[in-house]
């Protein structure tokens, strides 16, 4: 054998294909042989190499080389750049993976936002706590019974409507969104409140009803008198003898439209009759509830601290 190569020595001339040789003699030949088979194919298949001096050029892999053999070729240039670039791109793979991951949750909105985190307790003011004892539930009598939310674990409290408004449709036909109804205090009991859930940590949610107004709101007295700018605040349209001009249903089945006789037109309801749709088509309609909801909006800040 000459240097820098592997000799493989076989007795009968059968190639070494990787495989346990099929000895495929006749009659006693191949009985004997395969008695002194292990011992054979110790000497047979004996491969002779020169572990450091293998020619790459004239040697190819073959099924069933020995571990000596595997290991100069995995040590080729060839397998070996190959292997460790795929070793890193697996190990960058995997890197990219991790920092997306937490590029992702780093980014992503928390999953549960404040009003998520916690039950909202709804209190319905006239009938939760009645702090002058006149018959009706009041915004003090909420602010005496903040323990209780604090006893409930309960981190929002949800105060049904108190504007000033004829209790029609349980307070939800407002007589003027920029007051308290005198049956639950006022403005003053309304800014206390504010000031005792925030101390405690509470947040408070309250109504807007943008949607309609009482009849008796002073924005309709003065659409139904076409008063300048509010002669459009609602939704008016002529009918002939106070017939409807459409077949619309309110919520509650009768028709949407009313009859004024001051205006001598029909006005649109969605809900109650003496709740008159506003015309949000109208931009000093809009300006208006815009108003509202920044007045709303800056009593949270005065007394906001930390809490909103
Ligand atoms: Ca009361």
């Amino acid at each position: 054998m000459s240097e820098g190569s592997v000799e493989l020595k076989q007795k009968t001339a059968v190639e070494n294909n990787g495989f346990v040789p099929d000895y495929d003699y006749d009659g006693e030949e191949k009985v004997a042989s395969r008695k002194n088979s292990q011992t054979e194919e110790a000497h047979v298949y004996a491969v002779q190499i020169n572990a450091t001096s293998l020619d790459p050029l004239t040697l190819k892999p073959y099924a069933g080389m020995p571990k000596e053999v595997l290991l100069q070729f995995s040590r080729r240039p060839g397998y070996r750049i190959t292997r460790e670039i795929i070793f890193w791109l697996i190990i960058a793979a995997t890197l990219v993976i991790i920092a997306a991951t937490i590029a992702i949750i780093a980014l992503s909105p928390r999953c549960l936002d404040w009003w998520q985190s916690s039950p909202i307790y709804q209190v319905y003011p006239k009938s939760f706590k009645d702090s002058n004892k006149d018959g009706a539930g009041d915004l003090k009598g909420i602010q005496e019974k903040i323990n209780h939310f604090l006893y409930l674990d309960v981190k929002n409290v949800w105060v049904a409507s108190f504007y000033k408004a004829s209790l029609k449709d349980y307070n939800y036909a407002v007589d003027d969104f920029r007051d308290v109804d005198p049956t639950f205090g006022t403005m003053a009991d309304f800014d206390s409140m504010i000031s005792a859930l925030h101390d405690k940590g509470l947040k408070l949610i309250i109504d807007l009803i943008p949607n309609h107004t009482s009849n008796k709101h002073q924005w309709f007295q003065l659409s139904r008198n076409r008063t300048g700018k509010y002669t459009d605040y609602y939704i008016w349209h002529d009918c002939v003898l106070g017939v409807p001009p459409n077949n619309w249903l309110s919520v509650y089945g009768n028709s949407a439209w009313e009859y004024d006789d001051t205006r001598n037109q029909c006005y649109f309801h969605q809900f109650r009759k003496e709740q008159p749709d506003l015309n949000l088509n109208n931009p000093d309609v809009l300006t208006e509830i815009e108003v509202c909801l920044r007045r709303v909006e800056s009593k949270y800040r005065e007394d906001s601290g930390p809490h909103t």
